[in-house]
C-alpha cells in the first residue's frame, strides 16, 4: 500500500480533530494510499514534541519552511490562525505540495485571491488545494445537499442559517489571538459565520451575491491570559446579516458567540415550493424533512436518521443507527482529500470556494461599516494565474 506522508503545521483545537482524521480514515475505509503522519510544527519545540507524541505524530519540528523543502511530504495540513495561512500554503502549492487549510482561508480578500490564483497554477501539476469546511462532510449534510440537488424542494424560496457559540459571554474570560483581528481577521463572523455561509451555498447549490449585516463587540477589553492586565478586542462577537442568493432568495445568518447555552449550535433550514429540509449539528445523525406533496392529514417535519450504508460516508462505518460524531467529519475529510490526490479529481471546498466564503465575509464587514447598507459581493478579475 503506498503511502502520503502527511505535515501539519499547528497543533492547537483543530491541530487534535485534524490528527484524529488522519488516524482514522484509512481504518475506516479503503483509500488508495494511507496517510501517514510524518511531522508536526509547531513554534516551541517541547510544546510541539508532546503534542506530536500525544496525537500519533512521528516526528516534530518548528520550522514549516524546512517541512515544505523536505522532499518526502506529500501533504501540508494548516491549522494555524488564519494570519499565517497565504504565507504556507501558497510557498507549500509552489514548492509542489498537496494543501489542507483550514476555515475561513484567509483573513482578507487579497490573501484568499492569491492562495485561489496559486492553487489554479499548481491544479496544473495535479497538486490538490482544500478548505476544511468539515460540516459539509458531516453525512446529513451531505445528503441534505443531494435531495435539493435531486429537487426535493422545489424552487428555494428561504434559507436561515445560524452558528451559536457561548463561550465570550463572561466578561471575564480572557483575551486570545481568536479576539485579535489581525491573527484572526474577524471575530464570530469569520470563525463560525464561514461555516454558515458555506453549509448554505453547499446544500443549495446557491451563492450569495448581496448581503447586508450588522456587527457587535459585546465586550471590548478582556482580562490578559497571563493577568498582566487587560486588552482591547478588536474583532466582534455577534453578526447578523441577510443575504441575497443566485436564484432572489433571500437568506438569513447569525453567528454568535454570546448565545447563552449554545454551545457549538450550527443548523440550517432551507425552505422551497415542495418542501423543506432542516440540518441540526445538535442532532448531527438526522435531518428534518417536510414534504407538502403528502397526504394533507399527515404532513409534518419527519426525522430522517441519516446512518444507513447508502447515506453519504456511512459505508465506512457501523451499522444503520449505531451514530456518527463530531470527529466523523475530519476522517472524511481526509478520505476525501487523499481520494483526490489519487484520481485527479478537484478536491472540495477548493481554494476557489474558499475565496467566496471571504468575498462573503468582506461584503459583510462593508456593510456593517457602511450603516449596513446592501453592498454587492465584488467579484474582482477572475482570477489572475499570470
Ligand atoms: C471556534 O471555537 C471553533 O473552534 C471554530 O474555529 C471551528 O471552526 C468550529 O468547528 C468549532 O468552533
Amino acid at each position: 500500500m503506498s503511502r502520503l506522508k502527511v505535515a501539519m503545521i499547528g497543533h492547537g483545537f483543530m491541530g487534535a480533530a485534524h490528527s484524529q482524521g488522519w488516524r482514522t480514515a484509512h481504518r475506516a475505509f479503503d483509500l488508495p494510499a494511507n496517510p501517514q503522519m510524518a511531522v508536526l510544527v509547531g513554534r516551541d519545540g517541547a510544546k510541539a514534541a508532546a503534542a506530536a507524541e500525544k496525537w500519533g505524530w512521528e516526528s516534530s519540528s518548528t520550522s514549516w519552511r524546512e517541512v515544505i523543502e523536505r522532499e518526502d511530504i506529500d501533504i501540508i495540513d494548516i491549522v494555524t490562525p488564519g494570519a499565517s495561512h497565504a504565507q504556507i500554503a501558497i510557498a507549500a502549492l509552489e514548492a509542489g505540495k498537496h494543501v489542507l487549510c483550514e476555515k475561513p482561508l484567509a483573513n482578507t480578500v487579497a490573501e484568499a485571491e492569491q492562495m485561489a490564483a496559486a492553487a489554479e497554477r499548481a491544479a496544473r501539476h495535479g497538486v490538490q488545494a482544500m478548505v476544511g469546511f468539515t460540516y459539509r462532510r458531516v453525512p446529513a449534510a451531505s445528503f441534505m445537499r443531494q435531495l435539493i440537488a435531486q429537487g426535493v424542494l422545489g424552487e428555494i424560496q428561504q434559507v436561515r442559517a445560524s452558528y451559536r457559540q457561548d463561550w465570550l459571554v463572561d466578561a471575564a474570560a480572557p483575551m486570545s489571538w481568536r479576539l485579535q483581528q489581525d491573527q484572526a481577521g474577524s471575530g464570530a463572523l469569520g470563525d463560525i459565520g464561514a461555516h454558515a455561509i458555506d453549509l448554505v451555498q453547499f446544500a443549495t447549490g446557491l451563492q450569495v451575491q448581496a448581503v447586508s449585516g450588522v456587527l457587535q463587540t459585546v465586550t471590548g477589553h478582556r482580562p490578559l491570559a497571563d493577568g498582566s492586565g487587560f486588552g482591547q478586542v478588536s474583532v466582534d462577537d455577534l453578526a447578523l446579516f441577510a443575504g441575497r442568493l443566485s436564484n432572489g432568495a433571500l437568506a438569513s445568518f447569525e453567528a454568535s458567540r454570546v448565545a447563552t447555552g449554545r454551545k457549538n449550535a450550527l443548523s440550517i433550514e432551507v425552505s422551497g415550493t415542495r418542501g423543506a429540509l432542516a440540518f441540526d449539528l445538535e442532532e448531527l445523525n438526522s435531518l428534518r424533512y417536510y414534504n407538502r406533496e403528502d397526504p394533507q392529514d399527515r404532513q409534518g417535519f419527519r426525522k430522517i436518521l441519516v446512518t444507513e450504508p447508502v447515506h453519504p460516508y456511512l459505508s465506512g462505518w457501523w451499522p444503520a443507527g449505531h451514530m456518527l460524531g463530531y470527529e466523523h467529519g475530519f476522517s472524511h475529510q481526509a478520505k476525501d482529500l487523499v481520494e483526490s490526490i489519487d484520481s485527479g479529481r478537484p478536491a472540495h471546498s477548493s481554494f476557489a470556494e474558499g475565496l467566496q466564503v471571504q468575498r462573503v465575509l468582506d461584503a459583510v464587514a462593508r456593510s456593517a461599516a457602511n450603516e449596513s447598507a446592501w453592498t454587492g459581493v465584488v467579484h474582482h478579475a477572475e482570477i489572475r494565474t499570470a
